[in-house]
């Protein structure tokens, strides 16, 4: 089990002495820092457990200006060690990282009271009471104090022994979702080349795997790992790690801290964060809209506003939700904690976590806008799947959401089997719509087909294209191909080629295609199974043009276009398939040629070829070089078309 312990506490209150005393690793590795006696960076030491198990620190530091440095310090963290002089007390920025860290929520940790070699008994416990009450309205409260001096070594080996138990209890964080990284820093190394270090926020890594940097987007390659300081083949959630990365696109001057090292499927940069944000008591002033900030998230400080979403400001003590509006994309997902500081960098403002990463520009406030974020706030996504299906006008984009909650695959898949939703997938898209609006589309869906019979009864039924058309802008062709297919399973719909109709609408002709069609029947039902070509066909009706009218009558079902001018009857076609079906029955193989196939059905060599691959096409027969064979019954493929006359006569 490897677990980071960050420190935090004012400047000169022994952060740097301590991690050294209990590590034996100075992180004071600046010349300047040597120069100025204080930290300006992050450090790093680490500390082998008797278990085998590597405790890692991160050093902070504490003045006032490097708070931006402590943020990138403390993100992803588990553990805190606030770091309190005996002598001074709590100080500016004790309360300040206090604040942060609660912000953040981390809820972990313990207090070192230090320097107790020059101060008295008194003045230790007057300044473990004040950091008590202090610690009582944080979520650290109740976190115990160890009186401690980092140069005399007193009171040290039981705060080590509760950190080696604490390290042992704290439950290892989930590795799950997809692998983030939180860079911090960024550097060369002779013989190795490039190496980023940071915190693993989730998923893990080995060696081998390729990763992007976001928000830039160049691909990389991980050559080696660095575990808690140790080689290894991977790392985990929760550890601090290095990796040694190439990558075609990516240099020392590319890599920022702030950046993301992230599984491909996770890099999706965004300027907009919609988020609950929190205004600690302790602030004193309400936080306004539009506020411009700096937002800390992960290892990154941006720059940009807040556009509140419920009301025009937020009091100290109080929370609400706000879209953060970023000057420069950035990587987060939901659930991800930042902080947020004034513009001129002094003060820490209020803190929060992401809700939405993928927030809108337009509409932020309207009133679905809120209540769908009101239905993503719960930490459990199947919890939260519920409430936005609930809520959900239409379809709810499961790869928006698994991407939004750092799902895996097969992680995902287990949220959906405990939600009561109807997934479709299809051709990339995974969407979910809740029982109850899938009722209502499976109604509209077939009021669509009704009403399309209505305004065209001539026809056999809309497309799906054109049901499409008239349901809710939301629907998809994947999600009514969906809905489609059910109710043709189900014997609700009937589907005839391209078109869908309801199982009791029977197409009828206008009046004068009724009376046309009685005059080109008898003309097509020719004895000898040729159907004359339509210029001898309007040659013979005085008509000037037939090929419209032929159109829709095979829209109907009645006629078969078989080539460019010859339309069939679908009796005709019934006949032919039927010398098909017999030559294939007299065959051993089953098969037939063209040759025979013309002496039996006598109908010449030119029209039996176009007779054939029009079967081919239909999918009756197939062609096997020079021979044929029978695929499907016709009946399966041209169920009996439905008779107009008939209809027409019959009072409706
Ligand atoms: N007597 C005494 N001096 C200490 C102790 N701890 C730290 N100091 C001294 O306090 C000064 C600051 O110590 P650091 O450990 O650098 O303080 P820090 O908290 O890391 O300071 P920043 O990183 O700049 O915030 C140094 O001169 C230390 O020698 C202690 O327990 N006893
Ligand atoms: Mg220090």
């Amino acid at each position: 089990m490897s677990w980071i312990v960050a420190t935090a506490g004012h400047v000169d209150h022994g952060k740097t002495v301590l991690v050294k005393a209990l590590t034996g690793v100075d992180t004071d590795r600046l010349a300047e820092e040597k120069r100025r006696g204080l930290s300006i960076d992050l450090g790093f030491a680490y500390a082998p457990l008797p278990d085998g198990s590597v405790l890692g620190f991160v050093d902070v530091p504490g003045h006032e200006r490097f708070v931006r440095n402590m943020l990138a310090g403390v993100t992803g963290i588990d553990y805190a060690l606030l770091v309190v002089a005996a002598d001074d007390g709590p100080m500016p920025q004790t309360r300040e990282h206090l604040a942060i860290l609660d912000l953040l929520g981390v809820s972990e940790g313990a207090v070192a009271i230090t320097k107790i070699d020059r101060t008295s008994r008194d003045r230790v416990a007057e300044t473990s009471a004040s950091v008590t009450a202090l610690l009582s309205a944080s979520s650290l409260a109740g976190a115990p104090l160890f009186p401690v001096s980092g140069i005399s070594g007193a009171g040290l080996p039981a705060l080590r022994r509760h950190l080696e138990v604490a390290a042992g209890r704290v439950e290892q964080r989930q590795a799950g979702g997809h692998f983030r990284l939180a860079i911090d820093r960024c550097f060369t190394i002779e013989g190795t080349g490039l190496v980023v270090t940071g915190t693993v926020f989730s998923g893990r890594v080995d060696r081998g795997d390729r990763l992007v940097l976001s928000p830039l987007g160049g691909h990389v390659r991980v050559r080696g790992i660095h575990a808690q300081n140790r080689e290894s083949e991977t790392s985990r959630a929760g550890e601090r790690c290095a990796l040694n990365i190439v990558g075609p696109d990516v240099s020392k001057d590319t890599v920022r801290r702030g950046d993301w090292l992230l599984d491909e499927r996770v890099h999706a940069p965004v300027t907009r964060l919609d988020t609950v944000v929190r205004v600690p008591l302790a602030q004193g002033r309400p936080l306004k809209h539009w506020s411009p900030v700096h937002i800390h998230l992960g290892a990154a400080d941006v720059t940009g506003r807040v556009a509140l979403l419920e009301g025009r400001a937020i009091a100290p003590g109080s929370r609400g939700l706000a879209q953060l509006v970023l000057d420069h994309a950035l990587g987060a997902l939901r659930g991800d904690r930042f902080i947020l500081r004034d513009r001129s960098a002094r003060n820490t403002i209020a803190g929060g976590h992401v809700i939405d990463p993928f927030a809108p520009s337009r509409g932020r406030a309207k009133a679905e806008r809120l209540a769908l974020l009101g239905a993503m706030k719960p930490d459990d996504p199947a919890a939260a799947l519920t409430q936005m299906l609930a809520g959900a006008v239409g379809a709810v984009d499961l790869s928006r959401f698994a991407l939004t909650w750092n799902l895996t695959g097969a992680e995902a898949d287990a949220v959906y089997d405990t939600v009561e939703m109807v997934r479709i997938e299809d051709a990339g898209e995974a969407v979910a719509l809740s029982p109850q609006i899938w009722e209502v589309l499976r109604r509209e869906t077939l009021e669509a087909a009704g009403e399309r019979h209505r305004s065209a009864p001539d026809r056999p039924g809309g497309t799906e294209e054109e049901l499409r058309k008239v349901l809710a802008k939301w629907v998809s062709p994947a999600v009514l191909a969906s809905v489609v297919s059910g109710l043709v399973a189900e014997g609700a719909l009937i589907r005839a080629g391209l078109h869908l109709r309801l199982p009791a609408h029977r197409p009828k002709m206008g009046a004068d295609d009724a009376a046309l069609w009685e005059r080109v029947k008898p003309l097509l039902a020719r004895r000898d199974l040729r159907p004359p070509p339509l210029p001898e066909l309007a040659k013979a009706l005085g008509v000037g043009k037939v090929e419209k009218f032929l159109v829709r009558a095979a829209n109907l079902g009645l006629v078969f276009r078989v080539a460019a001018n010859r339309f069939f009857l679908a009796g005709t076609l019934s006949e032919l398939a039927a010398i098909a079906d017999g030559l294939a029955a007299e065959a051993v193989d089953g098969q037939f040629t063209v040759l025979a196939f013309r002496d039996r059905s006598g109908i010449g060599r030119n029209l039996t070829i176009e007779v054939l691959e029009f079967f081919d096409k239909s999918g009756f027969t197939m062609r096997l070089g020079d021979t044929r064979r029978i695929v499907k019954p016709w009946a399966t493929i041209f169920p009996p078309p439905p008779d107009p006359h008939r209809n027409q006569e019959s009072p409706q």
